[in-house]
């Protein structure tokens, strides 16, 4: 197995919620091998920073030298570098290995602790930000760095004009901190402004976001992926990660960044990233409801295709299932496209009659859930397995298409009683996984009555 490998040259945060802990982790959620250097040891939790202890200049050389005697890295990102010796020091190593690294201004902490002596703004713009390729601030660093404030989003774009004349080919600044209804961050390339807005999260003080942003942009680079789309794609997993976070002390709370679920190194083109993302945050919202009495012996499948597809490659679900212990469903695997037959073919021949109809899940069957289903209002269609021709090439697709035409449409359950090895099995159709995800749960509220 190969793979990428990411740097990241930053302090260390021995809570685990910021800095290079944070970095590593974001890059083991995209698959990639991350790689760190310390600037700094912190010794803070989520509650306060107690101290910093600034490493020696020669032994942050040594480490970036000794990495890349070894590696071929293939994108770097700094965080917290704190004062004008370890900025030199940094922006001397990006000259000699000609990196063109995603640029973190870290100043402050959640907190409000200093990460940052004074020396700072001046040496940082002097040495650093010329050798920036993608800068993302948060307001307060991008005020800081620039002296304009900002009111609204067009003192966002004045701001990210003046940060973009000290050098970075890219600069994003993240709204945060404004006082709007969603989100919004915005990147600037010197010639476009892309906005990216995502719905706020109450409630969180998210620990360690700025961090793990730039660490997730900074893989999706090591990746392939296109300054733009890193950003957009990186939005959408923060908002996920801020979304799933936790308390794991006395303090502030701290992103989820799990690595249960591993993204696929690379996705064909944006219309894949987007059913991968819809389908994860459903099978995730899935396995917290659903009983294990639902999962079947042989495990469940959740899949969703992109639209227009022909065939399993062009259709996501889990690699693995997803199975039931005595008390708990679970996901075994990654999300990935190809990677599911049985549930896969039963999307591929529903949406050979309905297009629109491009997700299912395979639950546990019983009489007494093909009785639920009936009482919701669910339009059911069957099959019986002992019909199937002999020249037949995939059961779950003749099956599928037999019980549609049966019925004239795609209905929202088609089961089968099974046979002899062959387990008896209902699967809930939809036009997405939100939409599957509501019929189980349909099911669900009645069950539980
Ligand atoms: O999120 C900024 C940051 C960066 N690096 C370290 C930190 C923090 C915030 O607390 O502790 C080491």
């Amino acid at each position: 197995m190969k793979k990428k490998i990411a740097l990241s040259i930053a302090g260390s945060d021995p809570s685990s919620g910021a800095g290079i802990q944070a970095d590593l982790k974001s890059f083991s959620f995209l698959g990639l091998h991350g790689t760190t250097v310390v600037t700094c040891i912190t010794s803070q939790n989520t509650q306060r920073v107690k101290k910093i202890h600034k490493l020696p200049v020669e032994i942050i050389e040594n480490q970036i030298d000794v990495l890349f005697e070894d590696f071929n890295i293939d994108a770097v990102k700094t965080g917290m570098l704190y004062d004008e010796e370890i900025i030199k020091c940094v922006a001397k190593k990006i000259s000699e290995y000609k990196l063109t690294p995603v640029v973190d201004p870290v100043m402050i902490a959640t907190s409000g602790d200093l990460l940052s002596q004074n020396t700072f703004v001046n040496s940082f713009k002097k040495y650093l930000l010329p050798k920036t390729f993608m800068l993302t601030a948060n307001i307060p660093e991008a005020c800081e760095l620039t002296g304009i404030r900002i009111n609204s989003i067009k003192d966002f774009k004045k701001n990210c004009q003046k940060l973009h004349s000290f050098g970075p080919k890219y600069v994003l600044i993240k709204g945060g901190h404004l006082d709007t209804k969603n989100a919004i961050d915005i990147l600037y390339d010197s010639k476009n402004f892309y906005e990216f807005s995502l719905p706020r999260i109450p409630n969180k003080k998210a620990h360690g976001s700025g961090c793990t942003l730039s660490a997730i942009i900074t893989g999706l680079l090591a990746l392939g992926e296109t300054p733009v789309e890193a950003v957009r794609k990186a939005k959408y997993i923060i908002w996920d990660m801020i979304n799933q976070g936790y308390i794991p002390g006395k303090g502030s709370d701290i992103l989820n960044h799990s690595c249960e679920m591993i993204m696929p190194s690379t996705f064909p083109n944006n219309k894949y990233f987007d059913v991968w993302f819809e389908l994860k945050n459903a099978i995730q919202k899935l396995v917290s409801i659903l009983p294990p009495t639902f999962v079947p012996e042989v495990g469940m499948n959740f899949a969703y295709a992109v639209k227009n597809a022909q065939k399993l490659q062009g259709i996501c679900a889990v690699n693995g299932r997803i199975f039931k212990t005595k008390d708990k469903t679970m996901i075994c695997g990654n999300i990935d496209f190809g990677s599911s037959k049985h549930v896969a073919s039963v999307v591929l021949a529903a949406m050979s009659v309905d297009k629109n109809v491009r997700s299912a899940a395979n639950i546990c069957y019983s009489k007494n859930i093909v009785e639920l289903c009936k009482k919701v209002g669910f339009s059911i269609g069957s099959f019986d397995r002992k019909n199937e021709p002999i020249n037949a090439i995939s059961t779950m697709e003749w099956g599928t298409k037999h019980a549609i035409s049966k019925l004239g449409f795609v209905p929202d359950v088609i089961y089968d009683t099974g046979d002899i090895g062959k387990e008896p099995m209902i699967r809930v159709l939809g036009n997405n996984p939100e939409d599957v995800l509501s019929k189980l749960k349909k099911l669900l509220k009645k069950y539980e009555k």
